[in-house]
């Protein structure tokens, strides 16, 4: 029953997208950016994580991968499914478990990935952590298979990967993201998380960006 309850949650999201993030206007497209940033950026704000790169890739997908200490994989201790997967078919899922942290960046009405997850056409999350590289795929917030590794680690790095195309049946015609405007607040967000580096690169037009400060907002 539980499991229908969340599915029905990520149903919700596709059938009143307003309610979620806004509406679905290029406002809203963007803000499916800053609620995955976000996520990473609350990483780098529990100093777990010094470096986030956001690609535009192409086809308009988006991928934000992380250093940090990756979203945990292991088995929730309520729901009979990887932590992974709760995180990212859930809503409100997202924040950090047991207490302790909380989300300070703010971000799209808070609602977290998996309202991205619902929105998106198909969605990828590859997770870095305990030496093996876990990976789970999604469309329209359904998850194709289990979480399954996918490889192993090394070199002991860590860190999240998502991935996501946004899906043309939800968000008005003709809309596609912005350079100016993902540039802009990936500069705030620098700003205000000192130390992290963000890399920006929009293969759609090869143009890309550094922002890095040392100070952070002194800077
Ligand atoms: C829950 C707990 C921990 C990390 C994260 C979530 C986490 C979420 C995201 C989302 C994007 N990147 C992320 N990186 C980490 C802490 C796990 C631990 O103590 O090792």
């Amino acid at each position: 029953a539980k499991d229908i309850q969340v599915l029905e949650g990520l149903e919700a999201v596709r059938r009143r997208p307003g309610m979620y993030i806004g509406g679905t206007d290029i406002k809203a497209l963007h803000h499916l950016v800053y609620e995955v940033v976000d996520n990473a950026i609350d990483e780098a704000l529990a100093e777990a994580c010094d470096r986030i790169e956001i690609v535009i890739h192409p086809d308009s997908s988006v991928s934000c991968t992380d250093n940090g200490r990756g979203i945990p994989v292991g088995p929730h201790p309520t729901q009979k499914k990887s932590a992974l997967e709760v995180v990212m078919t859930t809503l409100h899922a997202g924040g950090k478990f047991g207490g302790g942290g909380y989300k300070v960046s703010g971000g799209l009405h808070g609602v977290g990935v998996s309202a991205v997850n619902a929105l998106s056409e198909w969605c990828e999350v590859e997770v870095k952590r305990d030496g093996q590289v876990h990976f789970q795929r999604y469309e329209r917030g359904y998850p194709k298979a289990p979480v399954r590794a996918t490889g192993k680690i090394k070199d002991g790095t860590t860190g999240t990967r998502v991935s996501f195309k946004f899906d043309k049946k939800i968000f008005k015609e003709d809309i596609d993201f912005r350079f100016d405007t993902l540039s802009q607040r990936f500069r705030e967000m620098a700003f205000v998380t000192r130390g992290v580096s963000i890399f920006f690169l929009d293969e759609r037009s090869n143009r890309e960006m550094t922002f890095y400060f040392e100070g952070g907002i002194t800077s």
